[in-house]
């Protein structure tokens, strides 16, 4: 079962149930459900969305719907270095930092970073940024966990956890500054409800960009891969958090295209995950 915001032809903005190739608008008038927040945080999700959904109207072809952001207020975090890619690259681009992202792949604590606000962040179709000062800029290609308030995982969606690799290896304290920015961050373009995900080790992880015509890179990963369990990501970014109105948690990447590639303005980026569908954005600079 996946959900997303979106607007249909007539112009009418709403929560929609997409299924195979159309997506059918929610039955919002007048109930306690209005946002895709509500529907995360009540008590069994696939149940609410059974409830709202009217399977009498005729679903609306995928390819006439636009798109909405699925950020409503809650924050984005990510996990970092939980592939053996990731450590591999970031040991490479750091030559003073080398050991800290050795420790942190081994240490059973996680590193886990604040990435970003809702309004840094775009959904499928918009343009995801590079830095001005950045002459290194990758995309990160990552599982995102969607937690509620009471830190369920409720569902999951494709994320770009955009990074500047030249700022990030000059100094691991520029961390912040190499990943949070403005429009530094992509999800979407849908939440896949959990009972609709297949087992982790099913879940294929793939990235191309393209240059106009050109394929400039491809790569794949497995979520089975990574080195951390998803309960133990959960449990320390709830150690002293609270979220109000739950969280979105990029898990990582383990795909990481080799140090001569850096992304171009105009380059398109497409993120498939298994179960979810493909994440779409070119990219600006400046
Ligand atoms: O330590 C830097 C960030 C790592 C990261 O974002 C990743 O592994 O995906
Ligand atoms: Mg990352």
């Amino acid at each position: 079962m996946k959900l997303g915001k979106m607007r249909f032809p007539d112009g009418h903005e709403t929560i929609g149930l997409v299924q195979d190739d159309g997506a059918i608008p929610l039955t919002l008038t007048g109930g306690q459900f209005q946002t895709l927040t509500d529907i995360l945080e009540s008590d069994d999700a696939r149940a609410t969305v059974e409830l709202l959904i009217d399977r009498t109207v005729r679903p609306t072809p995928l390819k006439e719907v636009t798109p909405l952001s699925l950020v409503e207020s809650q924050e984005v975090w990510g996990a970092g270095v939980t592939y053996t890619r990731s450590r591999a690259a970031r040991m490479q681009e750091s030559e003073h930092g080398a050991t800290h992202y050795e420790r942190v792949y081994a240490a059973p604590r996680p590193e886990l970073f604040f990435k970003a606000t809702p309004s840094r962040v775009v959904h499928t179709g918009q343009q995801v940024r590079i830095r001005k000062d950045a002459l290194w800029s990758v995309p990160e290609p990552e599982l995102v966990l969607v937690l509620n308030s009471h830190m369920r995982l409720v569902g999951y969606t494709v994320g770009n956890d955009m990074s500047s690799r030249d700022i990030e290896g000059e100094n691991p304290l520029y961390l912040p500054q190499a990943k949070t920015y403005d429009a530094c961050c992509a999800l979407g373009p849908w939440i896949t409800l959990a009972h609709a995900m297949p087992p982790r080790e099913k879940i294929e992880i793939a990235m191309r960009v393209k240059r106009g015509a050109q394929t400039v890179f491809s790569g794949e990963t497995n979520v089975g891969k990574m080195a951390r369990s998803f309960e133990d990501l959960i449990g320390y970014l709830k150690r002293d958090n609270f979220f109000r109105d739950g969280v979105f948690l990029l898990t990582g990447t383990g795909i990481v295209p080799d140090d001569s590639f850096t992304l171009f303005p105009g380059d398109e980026i497409a993120i498939a995950i298994t179960g979810i569908g493909t994440l779409v954005n070119t990219v600006v600079q400046g």
